[in-house]
């Protein structure tokens, strides 16, 4: 499964979800990447404190706190009827770490019975600070329960694991059988690997690389998966970046989420990649970009 399809896993259409934060902290940037699978810049909304958008026909409701304003009569109502409290918080604004625990300790009275998600946002800035930083900031042990989970709404680091883990503290169930892919590589569109190449899967996504321009070349048609050695192998293309993912056999996942994955993985790329339409080819960015979106595969 991919980020597109996370949240409609996660929550059913009649469960409420309710993203608290102080502004900035990147909850509208977080359900741009939900909706659109990648990262979206986007102008702050300045004085819309509140606002509602469904997301694969799952409804959000995002409110900005801080600034002195007091939301308390106007929304604990619609937060006290949430399956669970999402707060986010920029783990790059450690000024702002006071700010927000005041903000959050307003709503102890609902925490009594509402499980608390902490997302720490913007890990892919440095230094950011780590989760014990700002499980001390926030005074988090001091409340009944709470789990927190790094991610970043630029590069979709830890997006859908954060999800799956909400879905098993809502539930006590694990989402799905979790399997990592073995392997995952990005090629240029000669089939040459741009991401490093460590592991004998990997080459074997070059080898399937390679069978597959020569099917192209010798038959004018796409292979886009081949099973070999008891593995799966998936081949994508998008507009400037080929990709490959190496499943096992045994894993008995459908192959198709599988390519679902690699799919909104390309376009990611392709999107944070604006270069690659210039024929510029940053290897090292892309190793970075797919080391962080790699963990929503499956
Ligand atoms: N580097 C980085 N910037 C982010 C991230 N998430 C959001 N931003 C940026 O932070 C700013 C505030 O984000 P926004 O979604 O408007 O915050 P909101 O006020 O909580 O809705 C915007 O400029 C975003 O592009 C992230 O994970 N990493
Ligand atoms: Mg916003």
């Amino acid at each position: 499964m991919g980020v597109k399809d996370i949240l409609k896993r996660v929550f059913t259409k009649e469960k409420k979800i309710v993203i608290l934060g102080l502004d900035s902290s990147g909850k509208t940037t977080l359900v741009s990447f939900l909706q659109n699978g990648t990262f979206i810049e986007h102008t702050p909304t300045m004085g819309k404190e509140l606002s509602t958008v469904d997301v694969s026909g799952v409804r959000i409701n995002l409110m900005d706190m801080g600034g002195q304003k007091d939301f308390r009569d106007l929304w604990l109502g619609e937060v006290a009827h949430a399956e669970c409290v999402i707060f986010m918080i920029d783990a790059y604004a450690r000024e702002r770490f006071n700010e927000a625990k005041d903000e959050l300790w307003k709503l102890a009275p609902i925490l009594k019975r509402t499980p608390l998600i902490v997302l720490a946002n913007k890990y892919d800035l440095q230094p950011v600070a780590q989760p014990s930083e700002i499980i001390a900031a926030l005074n988090l042990t001091k409340l009944p329960s709470f789990e927190i989970l790094p991610i970043s709404c630029k590069t979709g680091y830890g997006i859908v694991k954060a999800f799956m883990k909400i879905y098993y503290k809502l539930t006590g169930k694990p989402l799905a059988k979790r399997i990592s892919p073995k392997a995952i590589t990005i090629f240029d569109q000669g089939g040459i690997p741009l991401t490093s190449s460590s592991n004998e899967d990997i080459l074997q996504g070059g080898l399937f690389a390679a069978i597959n321009s020569f099917v192209k070349e010798s038959f004018h048609s796409e292979l886009n998966q081949l099973k070999m050695s008891g593995n799966v192998i998936i081949l994508k293309r998008s507009k400037h970046l080929m990709g490959s993912i190496v499943i096992s056999d045994q894993d008995n996942i459908d192959p198709k989420e599988a390519e679902e994955g690699l799919n909104e993985l390309l376009c990611h790329l392709e999107h944070m990649c604006p270069e690659l339409a210039r024929e510029q080819l940053d290897t090292g960015k892309i190793e970075y970009l797919v080391e962080q979106y790699a963990s929503n595969i499956l």
